[in-house]
């Protein structure tokens, strides 16, 4: 594997740094650290500070709920979307109010590694609403893009979602419920349930709120028989990108905004911007379960005097 490239257990060294040995090194280390603990909020927990600028915060249980409502959000590092990504002349978004946020969690926070999720909220500051029923035309309506790509190697492949995947959210008239499509966008398909993809978003006079629960895959099969899910875990890389998009009813312009403005993401998913995962734990937590104990002791007496 190319993530944990690795000894799990090779958390220091003479100089204080991991040295691709295991041994009396990592055990002072995890001796420092032992049964402390670095639980986002929890009483007496040390707090580890986020070192990555354009990373994926570490959630914990019940931290995000999918439901249009981002006042969790708050704290999260909200990333710009402020880069023309294409252009038909409509000027209805304010870029100075429009971003995301990217949080992930694990399904098991007991193993090295798991399975996991993605939570994205996206806000934008959108003057004038074009909502439609449903995807219907690319460039006919106030729309957010997202993608997601578990294998950060994954590049080419046009239209492949076995190397990435892109998902397409819109509000309905009402304002009541959404739309969501599982790209590309030429010709997107209702996301199959077995992405366990879950959107909501909500309407706040000009501002539009998304949010929404992306479950990573290396690899993706609509049928989900030959889906592979990603195995995560803090300080390795995948892809997450957002587009803003933007139809204006007065002058029937739109407008599309992205962080970056490397453009073509829907064609090629070398295009997605790399974020890097942070765990928010003590480097003796080799689990991520946020707790130094026995579990990480165990996962640094496997690899006792290995070497890479
Ligand atoms: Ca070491
Ligand atoms: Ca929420
Ligand atoms: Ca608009
Ligand atoms: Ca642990």
């Amino acid at each position: 594997m190319y993530f944990n490239a690795l000894l799990p257990g090779d958390i220091s060294g003479p100089a204080g740094m991991p040295d691709r040995v295991v041994d009396l090194f990592d055990v002072e280390k995890l001796a420092e650290q032992w049964l402390k603990c670095s639980y986002p909020g929890a009483v007496g927990c040390e707090v580890v500070p986020a070192a990555y600028i354009g990373g994926v915060d570490r959630t914990v249980i019940g931290d995000v709920v999918v439901d249009g409502d981002l006042s969790e959000w708050g704290s999260a590092r909200w990333i710009p979307i402020n880069v023309l990504y294409y252009d038909e002349g409509a000027r209805d978004i304010n870029t100075s109010n429009t971003k995301f946020a990217v949080k992930w969690q694990k399904d098991n926070d007991n193993a090295y590694s798991s399975a996991g999720t993605l939570y994205v909220a996206v806000q934008v500051e959108d003057g004038n609403h074009v909502f439609t029923a449903d995807s219907a035309d690319w460039n006919s309506s106030d729309r957010v893009e997202v993608y997601v790509k578990g294998d950060q190697w994954a590049t080419g492949t046009y239209y492949d979602f076995a190397k990435a995947q892109q998902y397409i959210v819109g509000i309905k008239p009402s304002m009541a419920d959404i739309w969501s499509v599982l790209g590309p966008s030429a010709t997107p398909g209702p996301v199959p349930a077995s992405a366990n993809f879950q959107a909501a978003a909500s309407v706040s006079g000009a501002l539009l709120n998304y949010e929404m629960a992306i479950r990573v895959f290396d690899s993706y099969d609509t049928t989900g028989a030959a889906s592979i899910l990603s195995q995560l875990r803090g300080s390795q890389s995948i892809g997450v990108d957002v587009v803003v998009d933007s139809k204006d009813f007065t002058t029937y312009d739109f407008v599309m905004y992205s962080a970056n403005g490397v453009t073509g993401k829907a064609a090629d998913a070398g295009a997605i911007a790399l974020h890097k995962l942070e765990s928010g734990c003590l480097v003796s937590d080799i689990n991520q379960n946020f707790k130094v104990d026995f579990s990480d002791f165990a996962l640094m007496a496997a690899d006792w005097l290995k070497s890479l």
